[in-house]
Formats: C-alpha cells, structure tokens, sequence
C-alpha cells in the first residue's frame, strides 16, 4: 500500500529482559520492595500500546474465567451433593453391603452376541402395538416423589445404581406405586430389537405427571375380583398357611412358611389391592419366621419364596422384604454342598443341612438349572457373591455335559458324579421345562452377554425342532411331544406351553423371527388344549392323534391326566403374545379360560379349586385345593394380559421368574 512505502509502519512489540544480573548483582535479590519496583520500572518502559494489550489481555483471562467457572462448577457441584448423597445412603441393613459392581457383568451390546449365530437375525417387523401410551396406569395415586428421585429422572441418561437398602428406605415413598407403574429410571436397559415402541422419553416428572393413565379394563376388573374372591377364601381359613382347603375350609402346610400369601404378595401390588397387600405385609413382618426345623425343596422355595420376596421388594422399595429375601436365601445355601456342586433337592432351613430325596441322589435337571434368576439378583443386591457363584456354578457344568440330545437334556442329575442320569428321554414338559426357559431369561436378565446361555438355549430350541415337533390330525396343531430311547410319543404336558411365551419373549429381544412363528403355532395349540374339552379348561396332559380317525379330534385326554390344578402356564403364554403382537384374539381366549375357571372351579364360600375331570361339567370333581401359583401366577398373567399399558411390568425392564415374579433386567450400557 502507498502507506506502507510513504511511512514504514511501527513496530510495536513486547520485550522481556532476562538480566543474568539482577540475580548475580544483588545477590539474587529477591525482596518484594526489589521485585515491586523493577516491575513497576518495566511498565513505564512499555509504551501505551503494549501497556493496553497486557491490559486487554488481563481483562480476557478474567473474562474466561468467570465462564469456565459457571459452566464447570455445577458438574463440580452435584457430583460433590451426589458423593454426600450416596454417604447418606449407606445400607442400613446389618450385614448388607453395597452391591459388588463385580458382581453386574459388564452390559454388552446385543449385536456383539449375534456374530457367533449366523441364524440369529433380527426379527421380521411385527404388528404395532396395541393402544400405545406413555404413562403408568396409577390405580392408586402413588406418593409424592421426593426432588432426589426428581432429579434423577430429570435425567435422560438411564444408569443402574447398585441397590442400597437404606437408599430404598429414604426414597420408598418416591419410588412406591401401586400396581408396579413406577419403574425405579435407573432399571432400565438397551432396548432390545423391539417392535413394540419404546415408551417415549419424558424429560421431566411434571411432563411423566401429565401422561394419561390407560385406564383398567372391565376384564381387568373381574380378574381384581376373582383375586378378591380368591383371597377371601385364604383368609378367613387358612392365613398364614401355605395352601387353602377351599371345600373342607381350612389349609395345607407344605413348608410351612405362609407360601400362598407371599407368592400372591407381588400379584396384590400389581392389581393395586393395596389394603390386602397392607395386611399380607404385616403378616410378613410380625409372624415370617425361617429360622424352623423344616426340609424344603430348594427349587421351589427359591421360585416361589425367594422370588416372591424380590419382586415384591422391586416393586414396592420396602426394605422388609429384601431383609427376609436374604434370610431364606442364605437358609438354602447348604444344598449347595454336594460333592459336584450340583444342589441337592432338599434343605433343611433350621437346621442348615440338605439331601436329596430318600430314594436317589439324583437331582431333577429343571430344578436345579431354575434357580438362578433369583440367587444372581440376591447376589447384586447384597453385595455377596456366594448365592451367583454357587448357581452359575450349577449352569457351567451343565453347558459342558454329555448326554445331551441337540441341545435337548435329560430329566435327572447325580449330585455325586455331576452327571446327568436316566439318559435318553427328551420332554419339555415336567422335570426339564424350565431349564429352557431360565437359559433364555438369565441371558436377559445379565444384558445380553453370557453367550453359553444363548447357545445353549438356540441349540435347545433347534433340537425342539428336530425331534419333539409333530403335527396333530384333523386341525394340524403344531405339538411338542417327547422322546424315549429313540421312540416319539404324542403326549404333551400342560407345562410345556410355557414355551409358545418364552420363543416369542426370544425373538423379542432379537432372536430368530422363526422363534416367533412357532410360538404362534404352538399358542394355538395350547388354546386348543382348552377348547377342545368339554368345561373348556385343560388336562394335565394330553395326547395328540397323529392319524385322523372320524369322530375323533386332535386332543385326547387318559383318565389319569384329566385334572387341572389352575396352571398358569398358556395364561402366560397368551400374555407374551398379547404384548408382543397387539392381536386380540390372544385376549379373548384368555377371557375363555377365565370364565371357565370361574364356571367349574370357583367355591362360593371363597377360594377356587383343582379339579379332577375336565372333561365332566356336570361334575368335574373339586380336588379341595388351590395353589399358591393360581394367585401367584395365573390371575397375575390374566390381568397383565387384559392391560393395553406395556408399562404395566415393562418387558424391557423386567424378567418373570418361573413363578411369575418380576425381577430387574440388569441395565446394558
Ligand atoms: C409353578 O410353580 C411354576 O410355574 C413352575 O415352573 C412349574 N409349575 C408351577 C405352575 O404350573
């Protein structure tokens, strides 16, 4: 520019003497008044341009440094309020750690499983859901949550905290709701492959606040009064008992440990029968007492007891019911000490001993391999490691055993050798059926990881196919039979249709979209095991015509089969199929069996009743007992079934047990 050839532009700089002087000269003179005075010399030196650019360059420092200090210290100061926090939250429980981190593996893409299955491929669209909604449907209103649990849920990131009793019990009413709404946020996980929309996101609780309510159904509603009736009869004749005696109106023990009221505790919380839940839990305070010279069977205290106490300390945040949970299940940690570590079938929960029954050391291979949902949440909860380690022990050793059939497993265990006995008979019915279904549900429970469970259960479900499918004469029903020593039998357990809901909760969670056509055929199936009877309830077992012979149908039923002890197994299936399909079809064939059970098995005084002949209306033999699962399970899964709210029990969020007792899916990251 002329400018630049006319006058050359000054330069102005910064100059910065370093004088080796000043310190050899004075010394090293390092006196303020020195320092003071050398400085303010310097700065006259400067000339007003480099004096305002120091200048400037103060004031920007400033600047930045009153912005970090707002954007940077709230962080700062929340971790330091939630570290005071987490103080304040230490378990209260004597004895009950935090939970070991070590203890929750660490969450795992789903995907990163799929890479070993070439045949595991998301599952094909299904129909949209039904009704979709966002909030809980609140029965009862639940208590005003406290800004703590505000906070968190302000909170779009879903993190899992270990459970703290004394944190429960500081946020109970928070986390408190009836009929199981209020999901703890923190027990979320990655949403699986789902097709059934996730609930939507809520910013805030005011937002969560405002979400309609689905409102109850009137098959909902009878199912509330079916449960009322039911309990009636338990009540006034057989409280604190383990079963009712609706005709003789009185009881009968089994362990003895009240296990109809604590299997229907988490089935009152979820139908918001809150005055009978209140009174079920004063029972369970004042007059449950373990510490009793009694054999129980591991298995079916650990699904009915052990379960019960969870789920029900899941849905309510009522540290009672974790203390208890602990207690029974250190009691059963004896039957753990055989020689294989596989568990004996019986504990003796005064006395800490355990055996297997008097006529074997056998173990039954479902019983000991459906256990695990139950001991690996105790674990997590507790801190303790001994209650996982000890059944994920059980389910190692049975990956690696011979004796298998494609995936297929024998019905008994030796508690000496580990080996599996009686080899050569397939069933998914009794004595193997929940093998199956818990290999599914722990790889969901533990988010997804544990590939040997996954490989065990597609292994399983493809010798499902390969040997135990056949189609029945006239209708071609889709039926699992069994198999002994080569031979095929036509016969199926009422037990095995639990299986149509576990294939289908599979492909749910990403599994094979097969999966989900099998568990259509077979739901069908198990309806037909209904409908084909004359009081439209089923047998115990039937047998499948594999020819077609006039006047004949698809199911017939042996004189010793044909009692129904109110199973809950297809009100479950049906549940799943609800959920994951939307199709009505799926309720009102529940509705059916429903009817039916209040046609032919209700007591008028209170109670319903096993029967002893499905196929005799006029007379269908009342067995004079009711099973703590037809509160625990089957009325449960009625009612789930008939509700259009998917976050009534979320199955993103929560894994049944066998008995029906909803446990937290640990969360993925
Ligand atoms: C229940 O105790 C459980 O569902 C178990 O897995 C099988 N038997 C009964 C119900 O039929």
């Amino acid at each position: 520019s002329a400018t630049a050839t006319t006058s050359p532009p000054r330069r102005d700089f910064i100059s910065v003497t370093l004088s080796p002087e000043a310190g050899v000269l004075s010394g090293y003179n390092n006196s303020k008044a020195w320092r003071r005075r050398s400085c303010w010399r310097k700065w006259k030196q400067l000339s007003r341009l480099q004096r305002s650019i120091i200048l400037f360059l103060f004031a920007a420092l400033a600047v930045c440094g009153v912005i970090s200090y707002t954007s940077v210290g709230e962080p700062w100061k929340s971790l330091t309020n939630k570290s005071l926090d987490d103080q304040r939250t230490e378990p209260e429980i004597p004895g009950l750690k935090l939970a070991n981190p070590a203890v929750l593996p660490a969450p795992q893409k789903a995907d990163a499983n799929l890479g070993d299955y070439p045949e595991l491929s998301p599952q094909k669209p299904l129909k949209l859901p039904h009704g979709r909604r966002g909030p809980s449907n609140l029965q009862i209103k639940p208590p005003q949550r406290d800004v703590r649990l505000k906070m968190q849920q302000d909170t779009s990131r879903i993190v899992e905290e270990p459970v703290q009793a004394k944190k429960e019990e500081k946020t109970e009413k928070s986390v408190i709701s009836w009929r199981g709404a209020v999901i703890e946020p923190d027990q979320s996980t990655e949403p699986p492959s789902s097709k059934i929309k996730e609930p939507e996101k809520h910013s805030s609780v005011e937002a969560e606040e405002q979400k309609e309510p689905v409102p109850i159904t009137e098959r909902q509603l009878a199912v509330i009064e079916a449960f009322r009736h039911a309990w009636k009869g338990y009540k006034e004749f057989a409280w604190g008992h383990d079963e009712l005696k609706p005709l003789s109106k009185s009881y009968s023990e089994w362990f003895g440990l009240g296990l109809t009221l604590i299997d229907a505790l988490d089935t009152m919380w979820i139908l918001g029968l809150k005055e009978e839940f209140e009174e079920a839990r004063k029972w369970v305070a004042n007059d449950l007492v373990f510490d009793k010279n009694v054999d129980v069977n591991l298995f079916e205290s650990t699904i009915r007891i052990l379960g019960g106490l969870l789920s029900t300390y899941h849905l309510s945040g009522d540290s009672l019911f974790l203390e208890k949970a602990k207690d029974i299940g250190n009691r059963l940690m004896p039957a753990f000490r055989t020689p294989s570590k596989i568990p004996y079938s019986d504990v003796n929960i005064g006395q800490g001993t355990a055996h297997p029954p008097r006529w074997t050391s056998d173990s039954t291979v479902a019983e000991v391999t459906s256990i695990q949902l139950e001991f690996r949440e105790l674990s997590r909860l507790t801190g303790d490691e001994k209650f996982q380690k000890a059944v994920d022990e059980v389910m190692k050793h049975v990956h690696t055993l011979s004796g298998k059939n494609d995936g297929l497993v024998p019905m008994f265990i030796n508690t000496n050798s580990g080996q599996f006995t009686h080899l050569g008979v397939y069933t998914l019915g009794a004595r193997a059926d929940s093998y199956y279904e818990y290999l599914l549900k722990q790889w969901i429970q533990g988010g997804k990881k544990e590939n040997d469970l996954l490989e065990d259960y597609m292994r399983a479900i493809e010798g499902v196919k390969k040997h135990l499918l056949q189609r029945s004469q006239p209708k071609k029903l889709t039926f699992v039979g069994e198999l002994a020593h080569g031979h095929f039998s036509a016969k199926m357990d009422h037990l095995v249709c639990f299986l149509p809901g576990t294939l289908a909760l599979g492909a749910h969670n990403g599994l094979t979209a097969d999966h989900m056509k099998l568990a259509e055929a077979l739901i069908e199936t198990c309806y037909q095991m209904y409908a084909q009877v004359e009081t439209g309830l089923s047998p115990e077992i039937v047998h499948f015509n594999l020819h077609a012979q006039k006047g004949h149908k698809d199911v017939e039923i042996k004189p010793a089969d044909r009692h129904n002890l109110l199973r809950p197994e297809t009100v479950e299936s049906l549940f799943y199929m609800y959920r994951f399909t939307g199709d009505k079809k799926y309720q009102d064939w529940g509705w059916e069996i429903l009817q039916n059970f209040n046609k032919y098995t209700r007591v008028p005084t209170g109670g319903y009743t096993s029967i002893n002949n499905v196929q005799n209306p006029s007379n269908p033999e009342p067995r004079d007992k009711m099973e703590s699962f037809f509160l625990g399970e089957t009325l449960k899964y009625m009612f789930l079934l008939f509700s259009d709210d998917i976050d009534l029990i979320n199955l993103d969020k929560f894994v049944f047990n066998t008995e029906a007792h909803p446990l937290p899916i640990w969360v993925a990251a």
